[in-house]
């Protein structure tokens, strides 16, 4: 492979030891692969969109947009064109480099799919890299998907293979990486990531980790989300996960995928600027901007730019983030 790294095999066994490092010599490991691979104080930044809320048929444990569960969301239609494009528009301004519209869908259906190309077809037309999450996708959908100009498609294996059936019943781990070889078959970029926080252990954190970066290639993007904790959810009341397990993960992730966009996704509401500070030290260079995330909080803009001032950071340049 390309760059050398894509055909190592990792090991949970490896993972592990990595994560029980002292952890500033896990840190200084962590940033020094990074500083190999990418400018340290450059942070890309995304948008998200939810382009059709809730009403999801699955049974994903952790999320609110399950139909299944009681968590109050008001379930919405698919988003008209003119409004996703001007929502587009906003993140844009706002200075978002790439634009991610998701879907509680468990795969998109034939006129879904249609109206997602007349979409992406719209917002890659307004010089932003554009990213879709909608379910599983057939290779033929992935196709046509790349054919309107989808740059990225964001599908997480979500948690460790030995772990994913505590979590999820209506679709099994094979399904998820057949998603992603639609996907990478069609030539898109494959933002792939998963969850922590959902009372696993350690072990299954390493797994997931491990999952990641034996796939094929390893994902360009990979998020890595802490667990938004939504009542009504059948993770509602997890365990919260000690900061610094959060942090050993971005570092781990980091040292398994160092050419990988390692994103600081859901979670980052309830985080201190120090410990997104951590988080940053630890490799992660991609962030969701903007007052949501699909159906919950997540920082104000404001707070957001505060933060980058406070710490120093840029923007990454879009040259930069697409390589
Ligand atoms: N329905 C599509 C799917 O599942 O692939 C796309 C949307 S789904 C909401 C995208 C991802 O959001 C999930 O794979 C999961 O990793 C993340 N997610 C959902 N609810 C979350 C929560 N409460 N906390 C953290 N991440 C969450
Ligand atoms: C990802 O891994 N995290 C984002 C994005 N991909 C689509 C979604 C986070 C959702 C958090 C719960 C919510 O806001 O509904
Ligand atoms: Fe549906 Fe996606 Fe939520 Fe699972 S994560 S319930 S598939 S919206």
């Amino acid at each position: 492979m390309a760059d050398g790294h894509a055909s190592a095999v990792w090991t949970v066994e490896l993972a592990l030891e990595l994560y029980q490092l002292p952890l500033m010599d896990l840190l200084y490991r962590a940033a020094g692969v990074h500083r190999q691979n990418f400018n340290p104080n450059q942070v890309q930044i995304s948008t998200l969109c939810s382009i059709k809320t809730g009403a999801c048929p699955e049974d994903c444990a952790y999320c609110p947009q399950s139909a299944r569960y009681k968590t109050g969301l008001k379930a919405e239609k698919l988003m008209p064109l003119d409004v996703v494009l001007e929502r587009a528009a906003g993140a844009k301004e706002q200075g978002a480099t790439r634009f991610c519209m998701g879907a509680a869908w468990r795969s998109p259906k034939e006129k879904d799919l249609a109206q997602v190309e007349a979409m992406v077809r719209g917002v890659k037309a307004m010089g932003l890299e554009t990213c879709c999450t909608l379910g599983m996708l057939e290779p033929a959908q992935a196709e046509r998907l790349k054919a309107a100009g989808l740059d990225y498609y964001n599908h997480n294996l979500d948690t460790s293979p030995e772990y994913y059936g505590e979590i999820i019943g209506t679709r099994v781990y094979q399904d998820r990486l057949d998603t992603l070889s639609a996907v990478r078959d069609a030539g898109m970029k494959v933002c792939c990531g998963g969850i922590v926080g959902m009372n696993e252990q350690r072990r299954d954190r390493a797994g997931l980790l491990v999952a990641l970066a034996n796939l094929p290639e390893p994902p360009q993007s990979v998020p890595i989300n802490q667990l938004v904790r939504v009542p009504g959810t059948p993770l509602g009341d997890a365990e919260a996960l000690d900061p610094l397990e959060f942090v050993r993960t971005v570092a781990v992730a980091r040292m398994l995928m160092p050419k990988a966009m390692v994103r600081l996704s859901a979670g980052r509401e309830e985080m201190s600027d120090e410990l997104q500070a951590l988080c940053f030290m630890a490799g992660a260079n991609s962030i969701f901007y903007g007052e949501k995330l699909l159906t919950t909080a997540n920082p104000e803009a404001e707070r957001d730019r505060a933060l980058f001032a406070r710490l120093g950071l840029e923007q990454m340049p879009l040259d930069a983030a697409t390589r």
